[in-house]
């Protein structure tokens, strides 16, 4: 029998609906890696909460995100796909890791340092200081050996293999060190008012954002808004045409065809064609999506008991990670576990 390579990662249930961005960079890669791949991905609220969240929209975003995960093409029956509050073990072995991070080794973290200097040292918690060494956690937890992410990870992935790596020379080999596998540059979206800035779901304005869950005739009027140049041409460079280069990266990463076969089918026409075509395209491919998730949570329940089971598949892993660690360290045994 061959053990498929284990893989983990995760997403902050952060709005209520996720964008083209998420839809690119993270879930289609996800779709494709589960395949292949012993795969586990978590929706993760615990880290959510490092910045102030209501209560309410928290629990309603972390069930529409797993939705959203589910009608993408994530499949809950062959990769594990849960809510990581719901297993405890994730701020068990965060708090061990605290215990072996260094604070100035924590400080260099470039996420917390941006994110900091966002909200003012008064709104800056422990909780958002130590969001990395809960990210490790999550990740060691699993035996993971590749961690799909983009960019702005790396650095987290880093520290957590120096933490693992750090955690076994002091008691004794516990975790796999894991491999961060980066995606693409070309797959990174711009937001489409300012396509120099990356697409975030938590940007000032809507206006450049096109999420999954909008009505079509939303994401195409933001299509057909989409700023561009003065030029004219439909050619892909992203110094002098960011805009369109934008645009075409979106076309051709949705389906799957090259930029040099856009280019040439939309040579000699105007940016009005191309972008009706490029709306086509994204409501055709997000239409059935935003029904799908439409209808899991038109029955709430059967989505939660999916959630659980799949909870449940991953408390097994990660108990065992957790009572191998809590032994190497010396905490005594209580409960039978
Ligand atoms: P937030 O604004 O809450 O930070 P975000 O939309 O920037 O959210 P994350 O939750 O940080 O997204 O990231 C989830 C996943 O989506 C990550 O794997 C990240 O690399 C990917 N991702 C996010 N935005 C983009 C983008 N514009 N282009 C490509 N991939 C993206
Ligand atoms: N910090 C990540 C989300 C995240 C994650 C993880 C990704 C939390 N835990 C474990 C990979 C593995 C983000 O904001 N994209």
């Amino acid at each position: 029998m061959t053990t498929k390579t284990r893989l983990y990662s995760g997403m902050q249930p952060s709005a209520e609906s996720l964008q083209i961005g998420n839809y690119i960079g993270a879930l289609l890669n996800w779709k494709a890696l589960q395949e292949t791949h012993d795969a586990f991905f978590s929706i993760v609220d615990l880290h959510a909460l490092t910045v102030p969240q209501d209560p309410a929209l928290l629990a309603a975003n972390t069930r529409r995100t797993a939705a959203q995960y589910i009608a993408a093409g994530i499949d809950p029956a062959s990769s594990t796909l849960y809510v990581q509050s719901h297993v405890p073990a994730h701020a068990e072995l965060a708090w061990l890791l605290n215990t072996i991070t260094g604070f100035g080794e924590a400080s260099r973290m470039t996420q917390f340092k941006d994110k900091s200097a966002r909200h003012g040292a008064e709104a800056t918690t422990v909780g958002l200081f130590a969001y990395p060494v809960l990210m490790a956690a999550d990740i060691l937890l699993y035996d993971t050996e590749i961690v799909p992410v983009g960019e702005d990870q790396r650095q987290h992935v880093e520290l957590t293999r120096d933490l693992a790596t750090r955690f076994n020379a002091r008691f004794g080999e516990t975790f796999v060190v894991p491999e961060a596998s980066i995606v693409r540059e070309t797959a990174k979206i711009y937001d489409l008012q300012n396509p120099t800035a990356k697409m975030s779901k938590s940007a000032e304005s809507h206006a450049g954002v096109l999420w999954m869950l909008d009505e079509p005739s939303v994401t195409a009027k933001k299509i057909m808004r989409a700023v561009t140049d003065a030029e004219g041409g439909v050619v892909f460079d992203r110094e002098n045409k960011p805009g369109v280069a934008n645009l075409l990266t979106i076309y051709s990463s949705i389906t799957g065809r090259t930029i040099a076969s856009l280019e040439d089918e939309y040579a000699g026409r105007g940016y009005g064609d191309f972008k009706k075509g490029l709306a086509e395209v994204v409501t055709g491919t997000f239409g059935p999506v935003r029904q799908r998730v439409i209808e899991m949570l038109d029955d709430p329940a059967e989505l939660d008991r999916t959630l659980a089971a799949n909870a449940d598949r991953a408390a097994a892993v990660a108990g065992e990670t957790l009572a191998r660690a809590y032994d190497r360290v010396g905490l005594l045994r209580g409960r039978t576990r």
